[in-house]
Parts: C-alpha cells; structure tokens; sequence
C-alpha cells in the first residue's frame, strides 16, 4: 500500500541554495515551494527532460489504452480466497479513485456462478407474462430504441458487512469496495413494457411484480416490486461510455438505481410481469436479513445512506504534521446526499465537509473537510444525511435496531485510528 502523501523532504536550505532559490522564485518560482525543497529537485524542471531526449512510443502501441505501468498496484483485489473461484466478488480500489465515477476495469465483481461468455448476437431478452403482447429483443432492436444515460452507485448488500462485529482492520478497499459508481446507458424499463404494449392485469389486481433473469450458469433470478422501480430502472447496455465488460453483465443488465446490487440482474435475459413476488433462492435463503427478535427483513431493496473516508484510511501513513484533505465518498439508494459531516475526535464533535461537484440522485458524491494533523492519535469519521433527511448511523445504534445476524445492508459510521506514528489503522 502507497503512503499518503507523498514524504516531502524538508531541509533548510544552504546559502548558497538560498541564493539560488532567490533568483528561482524570482524567475516565477512559487516562493513557498522553493523554501521546502532541495535545490537540485528546483533545477529538474530547467533540464531537459529524459523523455524529450528520445522519440516516445508510437500511436497504437496499445489500440485500446491502459494504465502506466506505474499505477499496477491499483487493482481489484478479492477479500479472500473463494471455494469455487466463479462463485466469488472482487473488490474496487477506493483509497485509489478520484472523483466519483469508477473506471471499467476496476468495477467490483460479485459472480454467483462465473462470468458467462456470450455472443451479443445470439442474445435475446423477453418480455411476457402479465403484458399486452409479449415480445423477444434483439440487442439490435434494444439499441434502436430511445436511449438514456445516468450516473448510479452500484453495492452489494453485503457490503462493509466485515464491520458488523467491529473493527475488521481491513483496508477501505476490502472493507467498503462492494461499490462502484458508473455512467449507464440503456432503455428506460418503462420504454420496454410499453413496447410490449403494457400491463394486462386487470385493473384492482395486485401490484405488478417483475421477475428478471439471468443467461450465467447462477440464472440468478429476483423479483421487483414495479412502482417502485418503473420510475428509474434501465435495461442497460454500456458503462462509462462503451459496452458492458462481461464481468458487469455483457451484453445486457438491470440497473434498479439504489437497489441493493443483487437485483441489478446480469446478463439479463427474461423479465416476467407476474402478480406477487416469486420467492426466489435470492429472496428467501439469501439476501434476507435476520433480526435480533429472531424474525427476518425480506425485500429489503434499498441501500441505507452511507459514507466513508477514503483518504487517509487504513494502510496509508502520514509523514508530516500538518495539512490534510480528509476525503470520502457518501451515497444513500433513497436520494441524494444532503450533508456530510466530518469528525477528528472519535465523533465528540463535527462539522460539514465540502461536497464536490454535482450532487446526483442515487450517486456517490465525493467529500472533502481539511484537517491538520498535530502529531498526536486521532479517530476521524465521517456521517451522511440524505435527501429524506436520514442519517448514517453508529454502530452501537445499528446493532440495536438490526442484532449481529442480519449480515446484509452494514451501513454504520465508519471510524479509522490514526497513531501518534502516522499510521492509520481500521482498529
Ligand atoms: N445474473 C446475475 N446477475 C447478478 C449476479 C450474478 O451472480 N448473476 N450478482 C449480483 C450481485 S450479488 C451483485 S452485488 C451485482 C454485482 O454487479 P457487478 O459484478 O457488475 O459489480 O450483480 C448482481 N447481478
Ligand atoms: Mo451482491
């Protein structure tokens, strides 16, 4: 793990250096940089670089881009080692993200039964059930259709659940990287059933439901409830851009936008318009959450706001007293993020992060409070509040609503211990 930030060396200069970084910061040098730095590092700048010495690499050396080789450590990473490899999740990157949209190849992965290999033009999707005139798609008929892009967080319910018995001492990334947050581009599901000439229930019938199916060797299955998801929910084809890799659900996938991630059905195949939920393996043995009375949530669709601290979080170090941007992410699958406030005193007090950039619906949105570090141990936290005015909860609080069974939908305040040494500490 890299430390945070960077050591700068701090040295006083000699006279002679100071001379030199006079004229330096006379010639439009940035006078407070010059005073921490060595003079021969100012001097780099005026040299002529290595790579102007050489031609670089040609154009297409890579006809599709990759990372520099330096940045190799930024990689999915899987919490442990799974029993049956397809059958397992790989975590994204967080403490190594910018921003708030995460990159193609760092998306998490959560398989039930491995990553089916599937030629999109062999793909269908149908439609039946409790519709007008039920109807098979061809990815070409779905792309003809009128398209819409949007920013969504995608977690697994079972998520941060390493957090339930307390601290893990587990970095950010095992921890907190069951999320990832993309531009989805498909049809609105609403556009689907209208081409399938809409619902044929009988007016008083129960709420619709839909089942939605997978083409893996899981053919994972979940039933939705539709007015609470017809508003949002797109049958998508492309992320951040280009089409769906095939570990996210190429060619085609649900996104029920702040819906915990296992309803958000892979490789999508069949959804089913049906009166009452169908009570699948994924409703019934899974993705149930076991209460302290005993009794169990079932349905328990969307994910609870949420925040956490990226930067520093376990694994970094800090190597001068002084500055520091505290830095997280905050999400709530109810609506946007109304305010996050920031704690360096284990949660004795608080005051409110700057949100960065736009504040989306059922988005991560990135947060910033600065801080300054005096040397001495620290707890720094952070807590969220969302658009219906829900706030993230402790630990202590969530453990008495919900009891140490429910495994599912962990969404208490996340706390990191930073030592009188610098280092930080999920403990
Ligand atoms: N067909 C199918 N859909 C699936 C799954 C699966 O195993 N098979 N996993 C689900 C779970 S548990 C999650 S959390 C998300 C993960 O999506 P991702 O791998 O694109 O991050 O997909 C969901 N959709
Ligand atoms: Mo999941």
């Amino acid at each position: 793990m890299p430390n945070f930030p960077k050591p700068t060396p701090e040295r006083v200069p000699s006279r002679g250096r100071r001379r030199l970084l006079g004229r330096l910061a006379a010639g439009g040098f940035v006078a407070s940089q010059a005073a921490g730095a060595a003079a021969s590092e100012l001097l780099k700048p005026l040299e002529i670089a290595p790579g102007s010495r050489v031609p670089g690499a040609p154009v297409l050396d890579h006809p599709y881009g990759l990372p520099s080789p330096h940045e190799a450590q930024v990689v999915r990473r899987a919490a442990r080692v799974w029993p049956l490899p397809g059958a397992a999740s790989s975590l994204t990157p967080l403490a190594d993200l910018y921003g708030t949209l995460t990159p193609n190849g760092l998306v998490y992965e959560r398989h039930h039964n491995g990553v089916p290999d599937i030629d999109p033009a062999q793909h269908r999707l149908a439609i039946h059930g409790l519709v007008r005139t039920p109807k098979v798609f061809t990815m070409d008929d779905l792309v003809r259709l009128p398209s819409e892009s949007r920013i969504h967080f995608l977690e697994c319910s079972g998520n941060t659940g390493s957090e339930w018995n307390g601290p893990s001492g587990l970095p950010v990334q095992l921890t907190h990287g069951l999320l990832s947050c993309c531009e989805w581009t498909g049809v609105r599901l609403s556009t689907l059933l209208e081409e399938v000439g809409g619902l044929s229930s009988a007016p008083g019938a129960p709420r619709g439901w839909m089942l939605a199916e997978g083409a893996d060797a899981a053919a994972m299955t979940r039933s939705l409830p539709l007015d609470r998801i017809l508003d949002r929910a797109l049958v998508v084809y492309a992320q951040n851009g280009e089409r769906l890799r095939p570990e996210n659900g190429y060619p085609l996938r649900l996104i029920v936008p702040g819906f915990e991630g296992n309803t958000n059905v892979k490789w999508l195949r069949r959804l089913k318009v049906v009166d009452a939920p169908l009570e699948t393996r994924e409703e019934t043995s899974k993705y149930t959450s076991l209460l302290g009375n005993g009794c169990a949530r079932q349905f328990v669709f969307e994910m609870d706001a949420k925040s956490v601290i990226t930067r520093p979080s376990p694994g970094h170090r800090l190597t001068t007293h002084g500055y520091y941007p505290i830095t997280g992410l905050a999400w709530s699958g109810r609506g946007t993020i109304r305010k996050v406030e920031v704690s360096t005193d284990g949660g004795a007090t608080w005051r409110d992060a700057r949100l960065d950039g736009t504040v989306r619906d059922r988005a991560l949105t990135a947060f910033q409070a600065d801080w300054y570090w005096d040397g001495g141990t620290a707890a720094i936290l952070s807590r969220a509040t969302d658009s219906t005015g829900y706030l993230q909860p402790t630990r202590a609080e969530l453990v008495a609503a919900r009891g140490l069974n429910s495994q599912y939908h962990y969404n208490a305040i996340q706390s990191w211990r930073v030592e009188a040494s610098g280092e930080v500490l999920n403990a």
